[in-house]
């Protein structure tokens, strides 16, 4: 029975994931900076700072694949940034190496290529286009991935993460939801099939309005059950309450593509006056 490991479990995915995953993999270790506020008396919880190489060596401890959700998950300023998912990233795929771990799924996100209109479809093989610092992070944890994998053999699988949750909660989320249960298919992929070297697959469900090409999560045996056109009605409402973002509403990253920005406005159109 694999001993896995899953950080950031007090976080909004870990809280999910810490429901549906025991029946699978029964020997679950969780870690955080602080356990959930309901932890189960049959849950195993190991605290951690993840910017501290000595703690993230001392939840690696015997285990053989690690589900890693831990860290900043969201745009903020650079020094939480840096402590958690550089500096923690780097100790992450570190000890994972020191302690002979066997498989890595990283949480990337959406926001590596947030800076991709909508309307360019793309596959996992473009160049990054980052549209936050935390999109940043993401893109260094991916190579991170890559070099651990490539010169230590570790096996890695990279899930650009959409938008997680039991339902899209607006336009944007149409194309690029993930349902808790395909995010489970998508962990078990990274940690049990035999094909994987280093991979990166996007995090979303069966979206009809998806913009990235998926096809090697599929290849994999990827078969999402979500479809986020189930909930299209419930979305545009919500986005209907939404004020308009030029910006945010023409790349794929949205919100975090306007934040901060002082670009070139003249590359956005604005199809709303076409
Ligand atoms: C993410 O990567 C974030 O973790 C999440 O909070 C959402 O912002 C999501 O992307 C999204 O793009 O909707």
């Amino acid at each position: 029975m694999p001993r896995i490991l899953m950080t950031g479990a007090s976080g909004g995915i870990g809280t999910s994931l810490r429901k549906l995953l025991p029946p699978i993999y029964p020997d679950l270790v969780l870690s955080d900076l602080k356990p959930p506020a309901d932890l189960g008396s049959r849950e195993t919880f190991k605290p951690a700072d993840l910017a501290d190489l000595a703690q993230v060596e001392a939840i690696c401890e015997g285990v053989d694949g690690i589900l890693h959700f831990g860290g900043y998950s969201v745009e903020g300023p650079w020094d939480p940034i840096l402590q958690s998912n550089i500096i923690g990233g780097y100790n992450l795929f570190e000890a994972a190496r020191k302690k002979g771990v066997k498989r890595i799924v990283f949480a990337s996100s959406n926001h590596v290529v947030g800076f991709y209109p909508r309307h360019h479809r793309i596959g996992t093989d473009v160049t990054a286009r980052p549209d936050s610092r935390y999109g940043v992070s993401k893109v260094f944890g991916e190579a991170l991935g890559a070099l651990y994998a490539d010169k230590h053999g570790l096996k890695v699988t990279c899930l650009r993460i959409g938008n997680f949750g039991e339902q899209p909660l607006d336009h944007r989320r149409l194309s690029i939801w993930l349902k808790p249960e395909d995010l489970v298919q998508l962990c078990r992929i990274g940690l049990e099939h035999p094909d994987i070297l280093f991979e990166i697959l996007y995090g979303a469900s069966y979206n009809e309005r998806a913009w990235w090409d998926n096809h090697r999560a599929y290849d994999l045996g990827y078969r999402p059950s979500g479809r986020a056109e189930d909930f299209r009605e419930h979305a545009m409402a919500e986005q209907a309450k939404l004020p308009p973002d030029p910006i945010g509403d023409f790349y794929q990253g949205g919100a975090f593509c306007g934040m901060e920005f002082d670009g070139d406005r003249s590359r956005i159109i604005d199809w709303s006056k076409r």
